[in-house]
């Protein structure tokens, strides 16, 4: 199996509200990724965080009554929660404000744009979402206000810097056409080079800076803060220690793979390239881009009040219950519903019924008439579970492994070693042992997805003994 470094990221998240099941998805998905990268050799690096220089904290600190920082720092603490229940495998959190990691490499990147003569100041007139932090158009409006967020726009009229994203169209182009960037899946893939043949317009990139604003300052001028954007996106060089100590950059740069929704597929797949190339910074290898998680058949939002909290699918299930719902009964590629009965449904079908009973049935046959721990050999992964992994197509690798539990259990049907064993002991064992054989290497496929389950299936096996009810039904 190949061995190598393996940079794999998350969005880094605005912290001005707890974090959802749509977040709660893109983080687990990667943390399959680097967990099965890790399994097979890979020297893996995982890259998450918070992006935190946003107009957005200053109205939700206000609203919540508090200082921007402690808002911050509370919801960051929040995210942080969730993730070790979730028990995301991250090296690294970052968080935008921080100006010791972050800062100097944002600066250094600003300084080499403007090296390259790709910065220059322009009087600039335009609406303002600072749900989207980005600028959109009148087209983009629906009776006054941007549909996404339910808010109307700031008219904003002011001197800001702009950056060249125009001439860097053709590049990107040329590179994601012939694969040297890799935008997953083919879908995405046709969207932004659709809009690559529409041209890319110069783009906005920092704000006047006032009392009030949040921000990098762009060096060399007090009067201007980094746009958002272009702050967060150097995030992913910036926490290798870009511009400073490089020895991680060196190591982990590019990236193997950002994961990222649709929702920000262009600031990834253009604004983001731009920005290297300005830089003669090598481009990240792919760029995964993933469907949105519905409630009720809409987008999840506060706002509609249709979010589903993690919380509360963690508390009633467990952490690897809401990982192997979310790796195998979310489709990457399609957006999605997700209701409760839904999740239900499937925890007693796949792990209740599934997985969950396999195991007791084995191991109790194994605790019964084996009188040692069966011993193990090491097999390599079957290729359809590689390949899927390969293709970052988890619910395929997660399917696979489903596939192999219920072959599993009509085999044990089929085979009938508790009637075997009474009749000729030596034989009814040697099925018992197959099966514990084959139970392991299922075992195997399962640790990234369900890395505690994963756990005591070995120890079960390791001590031939059947393990408590791993997954009781709910009804
Ligand atoms: O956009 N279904 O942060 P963000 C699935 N800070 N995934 C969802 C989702 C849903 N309903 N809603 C959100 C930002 N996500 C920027 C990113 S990166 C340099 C800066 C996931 O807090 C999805 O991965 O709004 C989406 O791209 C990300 O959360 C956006 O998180």
């Amino acid at each position: 199996m190949a061995e190598k470094n393996f940079y794999v990221t998350t969005p880094i998240f605005y912290p001005n509200a707890n974090l959802h099941l749509g977040h709660a998805y893109v983080t687990t998905l990667t943390d399959v990724i680097a967990r099965y990268h890790r399994l097979v050799g890979d020297t893996t690096y995982f890259l998450t965080g918070s992006d935190e220089n946003t107009q957005k904290i200053l109205s939700a600190a206000a609203d919540a009554g508090v200082t921007p920082q402690q808002f911050l720092d509370d919801k960051v603490e929040g995210f942080e929660n969730l993730f070790k229940q979730l028990n995301i495998s991250y090296d690294q959190f970052i968080r935008t404000s921080d100006e010791k990691v972050h800062w100097p490499g944002a600066v250094a990147l600003w300084k080499k744009l403007d090296a390259a003569g790709d910065l220059y100041k322009k009087q600039y007139e335009g609406l303002y979402c600072v749900g989207h932090e980005a600028f959109i158009t009148e087209k983009d409006l629906v009776d006054g206000a941007c549909p996404d967020h339910g808010t109307a726009p700031e008219r904003i009229q002011e001197e800001n810097y702009f950056f060249k994203l125009s001439k860097y169209t053709q590049t990107i182009k040329t590179k994601i056409e012939s694969g040297e960037l890799c935008i997953i899946p083919e879908s995405r893939r046709h969207e932004i080079l659709s809009l690559l043949a529409e041209g890319l317009q110069d783009v906005s990139f920092s704000r006047p800076r006032t009392p009030m604003s949040v921000g990098i300052p762009v060096p060399g001028d007090t009067t201007q803060v980094m746009y958002v954007w272009c702050d967060a996106l150097s995030n992913y060089i910036t926490a290798l220690g870009y511009g400073q100590d490089e020895t991680l950059y060196k190591t982990f740069w590019p990236a193997n793979v950002h994961i990222i929704g649709k929702d920000i597929l262009r600031f990834h797949a253009a604004m983001w390239p731009a920005m290297l190339l300005s830089a003669g910074e090598p481009l990240p290898k792919s760029i995964l881009v993933h469907a949105m998680i519905l409630s009720g058949g809409r987008k999840m939002s506060k706002t509609l009040g249709n979010i589903i909290d993690p919380q509360e699918l963690l508390q009633e299930y467990g952490t690897d219950a809401v990982r192997y719902f979310l790796a195998r009964h979310i489709s990457p590629f399609e957006d999605g519903d997700i209701t409760r009965e839904h999740f239900k449904d499937a925890y007693n079908a796949d792990l209740a019924n599934g997985l969950g009973n396999l195991v007791a049935r084995i191991m109790q046959l194994a605790q019964t008439h084996l009188s040692a721990p069966v011993e193990l050999e090491y097999k390599p992964f079957p290729k359809e579970y590689t390949d899927a992994f390969e293709r970052f197509e988890i619910n395929k690798a997660a399917d696979h492994v489903w596939g192999r539990i219920q072959a599993l259990d009509q085999k044990i049907t089929e085979m009938a070693p508790f009637k075997v064993v009474k009749e000729d002991e030596e034989k009814g064992r040697g099925i018992i042992i197959e099966l514990v054989v084959e139970l392991a290497c299922i075992d195997q496929m399962l640790e990234p997805i369900m890395p505690q389950t994963s756990k005591k299936i070995i120890d079960a096996i390791m001590t031939n003994k059947k393990p408590e009810n791993l997954f009781p039904r709910k009804e």
